[in-house]
Protein backbone atom coordinates (compact mmCIF):
# COMPACT_ATOMS: atom_id res chain seq x y z
CA UNK A 1 0.00 0.00 0.00
CA UNK A 2 1.38 3.59 -1.18
CA UNK A 3 1.24 6.33 1.63
CA UNK A 4 -1.21 8.97 1.57
CA UNK A 5 -0.16 12.73 -0.17
CA UNK A 6 1.66 14.69 2.15
CA UNK A 7 -1.02 17.61 1.41
CA UNK A 8 -3.02 20.20 3.73
CA UNK A 9 -6.21 16.90 2.77
CA UNK A 10 -3.80 14.15 4.63
CA UNK A 11 -1.65 15.94 7.55
CA UNK A 12 -2.14 17.53 10.51
CA UNK A 13 -5.56 17.49 11.70
CA UNK A 14 -6.76 16.10 8.57
CA UNK A 15 -4.35 13.17 9.12
CA UNK A 16 -6.87 10.10 8.19
CA UNK A 17 -7.57 7.93 11.52
CA UNK A 18 -9.90 5.37 9.61
CA UNK A 19 -10.60 3.01 13.05
CA UNK A 20 -13.60 1.72 14.05
CA UNK A 21 -14.29 1.77 17.69
CA UNK A 22 -16.88 1.94 20.73
CA UNK A 23 -16.15 4.38 23.98
CA UNK A 24 -19.00 3.78 26.52
CA UNK A 25 -19.15 5.82 30.19
CA UNK A 26 -17.18 8.79 29.25
CA UNK A 27 -17.79 11.49 31.77
CA UNK A 28 -19.91 14.61 31.55
CA UNK A 29 -18.57 17.40 32.73
CA UNK A 30 -21.03 20.28 34.03
CA UNK A 31 -24.71 20.07 33.59
CA UNK A 32 -26.27 18.15 30.82
CA UNK A 33 -29.92 19.59 30.12
CA UNK A 34 -32.35 17.03 30.26
CA UNK A 35 -33.57 17.94 26.70
CA UNK A 36 -30.03 16.43 25.61
CA UNK A 37 -31.13 13.01 25.84
CA UNK A 38 -30.51 11.27 22.32
CA UNK A 39 -27.93 10.73 19.45
CA UNK A 40 -25.81 13.19 17.85
CA UNK A 41 -25.14 11.96 14.59
CA UNK A 42 -21.85 12.97 12.43
CA UNK A 43 -20.95 12.30 8.75
CA UNK A 44 -16.99 11.89 8.65
CA UNK A 45 -15.01 11.35 5.67
CA UNK A 46 -11.96 9.23 6.16
CA UNK A 47 -10.15 7.16 3.21
CA UNK A 48 -9.51 3.70 4.05
CA UNK A 49 -6.59 3.94 2.02
CA UNK A 50 -4.05 6.02 0.73
CA UNK A 51 -6.00 7.57 -3.01
CA UNK A 52 -4.81 6.65 -6.69
CA UNK A 53 -3.91 10.27 -7.70
CA UNK A 54 -2.25 12.75 -5.02
CA UNK A 55 -4.80 15.96 -5.21
CA UNK A 56 -6.86 13.74 -3.93
CA UNK A 57 -8.87 15.77 -1.23
CA UNK A 58 -11.34 15.54 1.92
CA UNK A 59 -14.60 15.26 -0.20
CA UNK A 60 -13.23 11.86 -1.75
CA UNK A 61 -12.94 10.48 2.23
CA UNK A 62 -14.82 7.14 2.53
CA UNK A 63 -17.93 7.83 5.02
CA UNK A 64 -17.84 6.95 8.71
CA UNK A 65 -20.72 7.40 10.58
CA UNK A 66 -19.69 8.68 14.37
CA UNK A 67 -22.39 9.09 17.11
CA UNK A 68 -22.34 11.17 20.68
CA UNK A 69 -24.87 9.64 22.46
CA UNK A 70 -26.24 11.40 25.72
CA UNK A 71 -27.56 8.78 28.07
CA UNK A 72 -30.01 9.58 30.81
CA UNK A 73 -27.36 8.85 33.87
CA UNK A 74 -25.13 11.73 32.84
CA UNK A 75 -22.83 9.38 30.85
CA UNK A 76 -21.90 9.62 26.93
CA UNK A 77 -20.69 7.25 24.42
CA UNK A 78 -18.52 7.38 21.15
CA UNK A 79 -18.59 5.54 18.28
CA UNK A 80 -17.65 5.47 14.50
CA UNK A 81 -17.90 2.98 12.03
CA UNK A 82 -17.21 2.95 8.26
CA UNK A 83 -20.12 3.06 6.05
CA UNK A 84 -20.13 -0.36 4.19
CA UNK A 85 -20.21 1.17 0.65
CA UNK A 86 -20.14 -0.53 -2.41
CA UNK A 87 -16.94 1.01 -2.76
CA UNK A 88 -15.64 0.76 0.40
CA UNK A 89 -16.26 -3.04 0.46
CA UNK A 90 -14.52 -3.40 -3.07
CA UNK A 91 -11.48 -2.08 -2.02
CA UNK A 92 -11.27 -3.61 1.64
CA UNK A 93 -10.92 -6.79 -0.37
CA UNK A 94 -8.61 -5.49 -2.63
CA UNK A 95 -6.73 -3.62 0.15
CA UNK A 96 -5.93 -0.51 -1.99
CA UNK A 97 -7.79 2.29 -3.75
CA UNK A 98 -9.44 0.94 -7.03
CA UNK A 99 -11.52 4.38 -7.53
CA UNK A 100 -10.05 7.38 -8.76
CA UNK A 101 -10.41 11.11 -8.95
CA UNK A 102 -13.41 12.55 -7.14
CA UNK A 103 -16.02 12.05 -8.94
CA UNK A 104 -14.36 10.94 -11.84
CA UNK A 105 -15.48 7.08 -12.95
CA UNK A 106 -13.44 7.59 -15.91
CA UNK A 107 -10.48 7.84 -13.82
CA UNK A 108 -11.38 4.08 -12.24
CA UNK A 109 -10.26 0.84 -12.64
CA UNK A 110 -11.46 -1.28 -14.82
CA UNK A 111 -12.54 -3.95 -12.62
CA UNK A 112 -14.59 -1.51 -10.89
CA UNK A 113 -16.84 -0.14 -13.84
CA UNK A 114 -20.02 -0.06 -13.25
CA UNK A 115 -19.93 -0.40 -9.14
CA UNK A 116 -21.26 2.54 -7.11
CA UNK A 117 -18.73 4.77 -6.31
CA UNK A 118 -20.51 7.15 -3.30
CA UNK A 119 -18.65 7.26 -0.44
CA UNK A 120 -21.91 7.96 1.71
CA UNK A 121 -19.93 10.86 3.34
CA UNK A 122 -21.52 13.86 4.00
CA UNK A 123 -24.93 14.04 6.34
CA UNK A 124 -26.38 12.13 8.01
CA UNK A 125 -30.49 12.46 7.33
CA UNK A 126 -32.88 11.26 9.77
CA UNK A 127 -36.81 10.76 8.55
CA UNK A 128 -39.41 8.40 9.51
CA UNK A 129 -37.54 6.49 11.36
CA UNK A 130 -34.31 5.71 9.23
CA UNK A 131 -31.02 7.23 9.21
CA UNK A 132 -29.06 7.73 5.72
CA UNK A 133 -25.86 8.68 4.86
CA UNK A 134 -25.69 10.93 1.81
CA UNK A 135 -23.65 12.16 -0.44
CA UNK A 136 -24.52 14.18 -3.46
CA UNK A 137 -22.82 12.37 -6.46
CA UNK A 138 -25.53 9.31 -5.31
CA UNK A 139 -27.61 7.06 -3.36
CA UNK A 140 -27.86 7.57 -0.12
CA UNK A 141 -26.61 4.43 2.63
CA UNK A 142 -29.21 3.26 4.84
CA UNK A 143 -26.93 2.43 8.78
CA UNK A 144 -28.76 1.35 11.45
CA UNK A 145 -28.72 4.00 14.02
CA UNK A 146 -28.14 1.81 17.33
CA UNK A 147 -25.66 -0.63 15.65
CA UNK A 148 -24.11 1.47 12.95
CA UNK A 149 -24.26 -1.81 10.53
CA UNK A 150 -25.21 -0.47 6.89
CA UNK A 151 -28.05 -2.00 5.60
CA UNK A 152 -27.35 -0.71 1.93
CA UNK A 153 -27.92 1.45 -0.64
CA UNK A 154 -30.97 3.10 -0.12
CA UNK A 155 -33.73 4.11 -3.22
CA UNK A 156 -36.75 4.29 -0.94
CA UNK A 157 -37.85 0.56 -1.89
CA UNK A 158 -37.44 1.07 -5.33
CA UNK A 159 -39.22 4.38 -5.98
CA UNK A 160 -36.66 7.01 -6.56
CA UNK A 161 -35.38 6.67 -10.36
CA UNK A 162 -32.61 9.58 -9.82
CA UNK A 163 -29.21 8.19 -9.77
CA UNK A 164 -28.72 10.90 -6.85
CA UNK A 165 -30.11 12.61 -4.22
CA UNK A 166 -28.32 15.42 -2.57
CA UNK A 167 -26.82 15.18 0.81
CA UNK A 168 -28.77 18.68 1.81
CA UNK A 169 -32.81 17.93 2.21
CA UNK A 170 -35.60 19.95 4.07
CA UNK A 171 -38.00 18.27 6.43
CA UNK A 172 -41.44 20.68 7.20
CA UNK A 173 -41.38 20.48 10.81
CA UNK A 174 -45.19 20.80 10.50
CA UNK A 175 -45.94 18.35 7.48
CA UNK A 176 -43.16 16.27 8.72
CA UNK A 177 -42.44 15.69 4.39
CA UNK A 178 -39.18 15.34 3.03
CA UNK A 179 -38.04 17.79 0.28
CA UNK A 180 -35.01 16.42 -1.60
CA UNK A 181 -33.42 16.69 -5.00
CA UNK A 182 -30.83 14.66 -7.08
CA UNK A 183 -28.78 16.76 -9.70
CA UNK A 184 -27.18 15.04 -12.48
CA UNK A 185 -29.88 12.34 -11.88
CA UNK A 186 -28.95 10.68 -15.19
CA UNK A 187 -25.13 10.21 -15.25
CA UNK A 188 -22.10 12.52 -14.78
CA UNK A 189 -22.60 16.47 -16.43
CA UNK A 190 -25.96 15.83 -17.14
CA UNK A 191 -28.05 18.84 -16.66
CA UNK A 192 -31.19 16.57 -15.12
CA UNK A 193 -32.95 17.47 -11.48
CA UNK A 194 -34.95 15.32 -9.95
CA UNK A 195 -37.18 17.07 -7.13
CA UNK A 196 -38.80 14.63 -4.37
CA UNK A 197 -40.93 14.78 -1.63
CA UNK A 198 -41.50 11.95 0.87
CA UNK A 199 -44.70 11.87 2.98
CA UNK A 200 -43.99 11.89 7.13
CA UNK A 201 -44.28 7.89 6.57
CA UNK A 202 -41.30 7.91 4.35
CA UNK A 203 -42.77 6.92 1.13
CA UNK A 204 -41.57 8.68 -2.05
CA UNK A 205 -44.90 10.26 -2.96
CA UNK A 206 -43.42 12.67 -6.04
CA UNK A 207 -40.56 13.09 -8.50
CA UNK A 208 -40.00 15.30 -10.73
CA UNK A 209 -37.17 16.00 -13.55
CA UNK A 210 -36.17 19.24 -14.50
CA UNK A 211 -33.27 21.00 -16.55
CA UNK A 212 -31.17 23.37 -14.57
CA UNK A 213 -29.52 26.26 -16.70
CA UNK A 214 -26.29 24.45 -17.01
CA UNK A 215 -24.69 21.20 -14.84
CA UNK A 216 -23.71 23.59 -11.73
CA UNK A 217 -22.75 21.97 -8.04
CA UNK A 218 -25.99 22.20 -6.43
CA UNK A 219 -25.17 21.79 -3.01
CA UNK A 220 -27.87 22.64 -0.76
CA UNK A 221 -31.75 24.26 -1.69
CA UNK A 222 -34.33 25.28 0.47
CA UNK A 223 -37.69 25.27 0.73
CA UNK A 224 -40.44 28.09 2.13
CA UNK A 225 -43.88 27.38 2.96
CA UNK A 226 -45.23 27.56 -0.64
CA UNK A 227 -42.48 27.42 -2.58
CA UNK A 228 -39.09 25.07 -3.34
CA UNK A 229 -35.83 27.30 -3.79
CA UNK A 230 -33.09 25.63 -6.22
CA UNK A 231 -29.95 27.50 -5.97
CA UNK A 232 -27.51 27.54 -9.55
CA UNK A 233 -23.71 28.93 -9.03
CA UNK A 234 -21.44 28.71 -11.72
CA UNK A 235 -18.94 25.32 -10.52
CA UNK A 236 -19.90 23.54 -13.85
CA UNK A 237 -19.56 19.90 -14.77
CA UNK A 238 -18.19 18.93 -18.59
CA UNK A 239 -18.65 15.05 -19.82
CA UNK A 240 -15.36 15.84 -21.74
CA UNK A 241 -13.28 17.21 -19.30
CA UNK A 242 -14.90 14.02 -17.08
CA UNK A 243 -13.34 11.14 -20.23
CA UNK A 244 -10.03 13.31 -20.83
CA UNK A 245 -9.49 12.41 -16.85
CA UNK A 246 -9.83 16.21 -15.55
CA UNK A 247 -11.57 17.39 -12.41
CA UNK A 248 -15.55 17.31 -12.07
CA UNK A 249 -15.32 20.54 -10.96
CA UNK A 250 -14.68 23.96 -12.86
CA UNK A 251 -15.21 27.22 -11.12
CA UNK A 252 -16.17 29.90 -14.01
CA UNK A 253 -16.65 33.86 -12.90
CA UNK A 254 -17.96 34.37 -16.07
CA UNK A 255 -20.63 32.79 -16.05
CA UNK A 256 -24.12 33.86 -14.27
CA UNK A 257 -25.95 32.52 -11.28
CA UNK A 258 -29.74 32.18 -11.02
CA UNK A 259 -32.42 31.06 -8.22
CA UNK A 260 -35.45 28.50 -9.19
CA UNK A 261 -38.15 28.88 -7.64
CA UNK A 262 -41.69 27.19 -8.12
CA UNK A 263 -44.45 26.41 -6.18
CA UNK A 264 -43.37 23.75 -3.80
CA UNK A 265 -46.28 21.31 -4.86
CA UNK A 266 -46.41 22.61 -7.57
CA UNK A 267 -45.09 20.96 -11.70
CA UNK A 268 -41.52 21.30 -12.30
CA UNK A 269 -42.83 23.54 -15.38
CA UNK A 270 -43.28 26.54 -13.58
CA UNK A 271 -39.98 27.14 -12.42
CA UNK A 272 -39.39 30.36 -12.97
CA UNK A 273 -35.49 31.82 -12.76
CA UNK A 274 -34.16 34.99 -11.22
CA UNK A 275 -30.74 36.04 -12.27
CA UNK A 276 -28.65 36.36 -9.44
CA UNK A 277 -24.57 37.80 -9.91
CA UNK A 278 -21.91 36.10 -12.15
CA UNK A 279 -19.04 34.23 -10.37
CA UNK A 280 -20.47 33.69 -6.49
CA UNK A 281 -21.01 30.55 -4.93
CA UNK A 282 -22.39 29.15 -1.89
CA UNK A 283 -22.34 25.97 -0.08
CA UNK A 284 -24.94 26.49 2.67
CA UNK A 285 -27.92 28.25 2.75
CA UNK A 286 -29.45 29.04 6.48
CA UNK A 287 -33.36 29.43 5.17
CA UNK A 288 -35.70 30.32 3.18
CA UNK A 289 -39.23 32.21 4.01
CA UNK A 290 -42.14 34.05 3.11
CA UNK A 291 -43.14 37.93 3.96
CA UNK A 292 -46.12 39.27 4.53
CA UNK A 293 -46.37 40.99 1.58
CA UNK A 294 -45.85 37.53 -0.16
CA UNK A 295 -42.17 38.51 -1.21
CA UNK A 296 -39.60 35.37 -1.21
CA UNK A 297 -36.19 35.71 0.84
CA UNK A 298 -33.37 33.58 0.39
CA UNK A 299 -30.63 33.36 3.03
CA UNK A 300 -27.31 32.30 2.47
CA UNK A 301 -23.76 32.09 3.26
CA UNK A 302 -22.38 33.74 -0.23
CA UNK A 303 -19.15 33.89 -1.01
CA UNK A 304 -16.61 35.51 -4.58
CA UNK A 305 -15.53 32.00 -5.93
CA UNK A 306 -15.61 28.44 -5.17
CA UNK A 307 -14.80 28.25 -1.33
CA UNK A 308 -12.63 25.03 -2.38
CA UNK A 309 -8.87 25.67 -3.40
CA UNK A 310 -8.94 22.48 -5.04
CA UNK A 311 -11.88 23.38 -7.43
CA UNK A 312 -10.35 26.86 -7.83
CA UNK A 313 -6.54 25.97 -8.61
CA UNK A 314 -7.33 23.82 -11.79
CA UNK A 315 -10.52 26.48 -13.18
CA UNK A 316 -7.06 28.63 -13.13
CA UNK A 317 -7.99 30.97 -10.33
CA UNK A 318 -5.07 31.50 -8.15
CA UNK A 319 -6.37 33.46 -5.47
CA UNK A 320 -4.98 33.87 -1.85
CA UNK A 321 -6.95 33.20 0.84
CA UNK A 322 -7.63 36.49 1.86
CA UNK A 323 -9.37 37.17 -1.50
CA UNK A 324 -12.04 34.68 -1.03
CA UNK A 325 -14.39 36.70 0.52
CA UNK A 326 -17.86 35.99 1.58
CA UNK A 327 -21.35 37.50 3.76
CA UNK A 328 -24.65 36.17 4.80
CA UNK A 329 -26.69 37.31 1.45
CA UNK A 330 -30.18 37.65 1.29
CA UNK A 331 -31.53 37.12 -2.45
CA UNK A 332 -35.28 38.59 -2.46
CA UNK A 333 -38.06 37.63 -5.29
CA UNK A 334 -41.48 37.84 -5.73
CA UNK A 335 -42.45 34.76 -6.56
CA UNK A 336 -45.43 35.76 -8.55
CA UNK A 337 -43.45 37.08 -11.23
CA UNK A 338 -41.98 35.47 -14.41
CA UNK A 339 -38.38 35.78 -13.61
CA UNK A 340 -35.79 38.98 -13.41
CA UNK A 341 -33.16 39.79 -10.94
CA UNK A 342 -32.95 39.20 -7.73
CA UNK A 343 -32.44 41.91 -5.46
CA UNK A 344 -29.40 41.23 -2.93
CA UNK A 345 -28.59 42.22 0.33
CA UNK A 346 -25.57 41.76 2.54
CA UNK A 347 -27.48 40.71 6.23
CA UNK A 348 -24.46 39.17 8.34
CA UNK A 349 -20.86 38.34 8.39
CA UNK A 350 -18.73 35.62 6.53
CA UNK A 351 -18.92 32.51 7.44
CA UNK A 352 -20.81 28.61 6.35
CA UNK A 353 -22.54 25.98 8.49
CA UNK A 354 -25.89 28.05 9.55
CA UNK A 355 -28.19 26.67 11.93
CA UNK A 356 -31.69 27.11 12.54
CA UNK A 357 -34.21 25.30 14.82
CA UNK A 358 -35.75 22.40 12.69
CA UNK A 359 -39.10 24.06 13.45
CA UNK A 360 -38.71 27.16 11.45
CA UNK A 361 -37.79 25.44 8.49
CA UNK A 362 -39.11 27.27 5.74
CA UNK A 363 -40.30 29.80 8.08
CA UNK A 364 -40.25 33.26 8.98
CA UNK A 365 -37.36 33.42 12.13
CA UNK A 366 -35.85 35.28 13.73
CA UNK A 367 -32.84 33.94 14.97
CA UNK A 368 -29.90 32.26 13.29
CA UNK A 369 -26.67 30.69 14.23
CA UNK A 370 -23.40 30.61 12.04
CA UNK A 371 -19.64 29.42 12.33
CA UNK A 372 -17.19 32.08 11.13
CA UNK A 373 -13.49 33.28 11.71
CA UNK A 374 -12.84 35.96 14.84
CA UNK A 375 -10.73 38.79 13.62
CA UNK A 376 -9.67 39.49 16.57
CA UNK A 377 -8.01 36.17 17.50
CA UNK A 378 -4.29 36.34 19.16
CA UNK A 379 -2.16 33.14 17.07
CA UNK A 380 -2.79 30.91 14.68
CA UNK A 381 -5.79 28.99 13.90
CA UNK A 382 -6.55 25.68 13.29
CA UNK A 383 -5.69 24.18 10.01
CA UNK A 384 -8.06 21.30 9.37
CA UNK A 385 -10.96 20.22 6.86
CA UNK A 386 -11.52 21.24 3.10
CA UNK A 387 -10.79 24.66 3.48
CA UNK A 388 -7.95 24.13 4.91
CA UNK A 389 -8.73 26.45 7.80
CA UNK A 390 -11.16 25.70 11.00
CA UNK A 391 -13.94 28.06 11.84
CA UNK A 392 -13.16 29.30 15.35
CA UNK A 393 -16.15 31.56 16.31
CA UNK A 394 -19.80 30.96 17.27
CA UNK A 395 -22.32 33.16 16.50
CA UNK A 396 -25.76 34.29 17.30
CA UNK A 397 -27.83 36.50 14.52
CA UNK A 398 -31.17 38.09 15.40
CA UNK A 399 -33.74 40.22 13.63
CA UNK A 400 -33.15 37.50 10.64
CA UNK A 401 -36.78 38.53 9.44
CA UNK A 402 -36.24 42.54 9.23
CA UNK A 403 -33.40 44.03 6.56
CA UNK A 404 -30.63 44.28 8.66
CA UNK A 405 -29.80 41.12 10.95
CA UNK A 406 -27.77 42.03 13.78
CA UNK A 407 -24.70 39.25 15.23
CA UNK A 408 -25.82 39.67 19.17
CA UNK A 409 -23.61 36.74 20.78
CA UNK A 410 -20.19 35.34 20.28
CA UNK A 411 -18.40 32.50 21.39
CA UNK A 412 -14.90 32.50 20.19
CA UNK A 413 -12.34 29.89 20.77
CA UNK A 414 -8.45 30.31 21.45
CA UNK A 415 -5.64 30.20 19.07
CA UNK A 416 -5.20 26.64 17.19
CA UNK A 417 -9.34 25.46 17.94
CA UNK A 418 -11.77 24.83 15.50
CA UNK A 419 -15.75 24.36 15.66
CA UNK A 420 -17.26 21.98 13.33
CA UNK A 421 -21.12 21.99 12.52
CA UNK A 422 -23.36 22.62 15.39
CA UNK A 423 -26.26 20.70 15.99
CA UNK A 424 -29.55 22.19 17.44
CA UNK A 425 -31.39 20.59 20.27
CA UNK A 426 -34.76 22.11 21.07
CA UNK A 427 -35.74 22.96 24.55
CA UNK A 428 -39.53 21.59 25.92
CA UNK A 429 -39.67 24.83 27.44
CA UNK A 430 -41.09 26.76 24.36
CA UNK A 431 -39.31 29.83 26.25
CA UNK A 432 -36.23 28.68 26.47
CA UNK A 433 -34.07 28.15 22.84
CA UNK A 434 -32.75 25.20 23.24
CA UNK A 435 -29.17 24.09 22.97
CA UNK A 436 -26.06 23.56 20.38
CA UNK A 437 -24.43 20.70 20.67
CA UNK A 438 -20.92 20.38 18.42
CA UNK A 439 -17.38 18.61 18.31
CA UNK A 440 -14.70 21.20 19.24
CA UNK A 441 -11.32 20.63 17.85
CA UNK A 442 -7.92 21.46 19.78
CA UNK A 443 -4.43 21.46 18.89
CA UNK A 444 -1.33 21.97 20.79
CA UNK A 445 1.98 20.62 19.56
CA UNK A 446 1.27 17.71 18.01
CA UNK A 447 -1.42 16.42 20.03
CA UNK A 448 -5.44 16.73 19.15
CA UNK A 449 -7.92 17.00 21.21
CA UNK A 450 -11.51 16.66 21.12
CA UNK A 451 -14.16 17.58 23.14
CA UNK A 452 -18.62 18.12 22.93
CA UNK A 453 -20.18 20.51 23.75
CA UNK A 454 -23.42 21.52 25.05
CA UNK A 455 -23.92 25.26 24.30
CA UNK A 456 -27.09 27.46 25.26
CA UNK A 457 -28.45 28.41 22.64
CA UNK A 458 -29.65 31.56 24.14
CA UNK A 459 -27.05 32.03 25.51
CA UNK A 460 -24.03 31.23 23.97
CA UNK A 461 -21.40 33.82 24.89
CA UNK A 462 -21.87 32.32 28.44
CA UNK A 463 -19.51 28.95 27.14
CA UNK A 464 -20.82 25.04 26.96
CA UNK A 465 -22.84 24.27 29.48
CA UNK A 466 -21.37 20.68 29.51
CA UNK A 467 -18.53 19.10 27.60
CA UNK A 468 -17.43 15.75 27.09
CA UNK A 469 -14.09 15.09 26.23
CA UNK A 470 -13.65 12.36 23.28
CA UNK A 471 -10.35 10.21 24.29
CA UNK A 472 -9.31 9.38 20.73
CA UNK A 473 -8.18 11.33 17.70
CA UNK A 474 -11.05 12.34 15.43
CA UNK A 475 -10.97 13.45 11.99
CA UNK A 476 -12.73 16.87 10.81
CA UNK A 477 -16.94 16.19 10.55
CA UNK A 478 -18.98 17.55 7.66
CA UNK A 479 -22.55 17.47 8.84
CA UNK A 480 -24.74 16.00 11.69
CA UNK A 481 -28.22 15.54 13.14
CA UNK A 482 -29.69 15.39 16.26
CA UNK A 483 -32.17 12.28 17.10
CA UNK A 484 -33.78 12.59 20.64
CA UNK A 485 -33.47 9.11 22.28
CA UNK A 486 -37.14 8.85 22.27
CA UNK A 487 -37.24 8.44 18.41
CA UNK A 488 -34.54 5.55 18.09
CA UNK A 489 -35.98 1.58 18.54
CA UNK A 490 -33.43 -1.20 18.77
CA UNK A 491 -34.14 -3.25 16.00
CA UNK A 492 -33.76 -2.56 11.87
CA UNK A 493 -37.30 -1.90 10.37
CA UNK A 494 -38.12 -4.15 7.08
C1 LIG B 1 -19.16 19.38 0.00
C2 LIG B 1 -18.84 18.20 0.65
C3 LIG B 1 -18.79 17.03 -0.07
C4 LIG B 1 -19.06 17.05 -1.43
C5 LIG B 1 -19.40 18.22 -2.06
O1 LIG B 1 -18.90 20.69 1.93
C6 LIG B 1 -19.43 19.38 -1.34
C7 LIG B 1 -19.23 20.62 0.74
C8 LIG B 1 -18.10 15.78 1.83
O2 LIG B 1 -18.45 15.83 0.47
O3 LIG B 1 -18.96 15.88 -2.12
FE1 LIG C 1 -22.93 20.69 2.96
Amino acid sequence: MGAFPQTIYFTGANAPVGEEYELTGLPVEGDLPAEVRGSFFRAVPDPAFPPKFDNDHTLSGDGMISRVRFNGDGTADFAVRFVETARYRAEKAAGRALFGKYRNPFTDEAEVQGVDRTVANTTPVWHAGRLLMAKEDGRPYRVDPVTLDTIGSYDFGGALKSETMTAHVRIDAQTGELFFYGYEADGCASTKVAYCIVGPDGELKREQWFDAPYCAMMHDFTISENYALFPIYPTTAELDRLKAGGEHWHHEPELDSWLGVMPRYGDVREIRWFKGPKGCHSYHMMNAWEDEAGLLHFDACLNNTNAFAFIREPSGIHMAPQDVKGALTRWSVDPKAEGGEVTETIIGPPGDFPVIPARLQGRRYQTGFLLSMNPALQGPPLFAGPVGVSFNMLLRLDGMDTPTPQVTQALPLPPMAGYNEPVHVPANDPAHEGWLVCIVDQQAGDTFTHEAWVIDAGRIGAGPVARVKIPARLRPQVHGWWVPQAQIKEGVQA
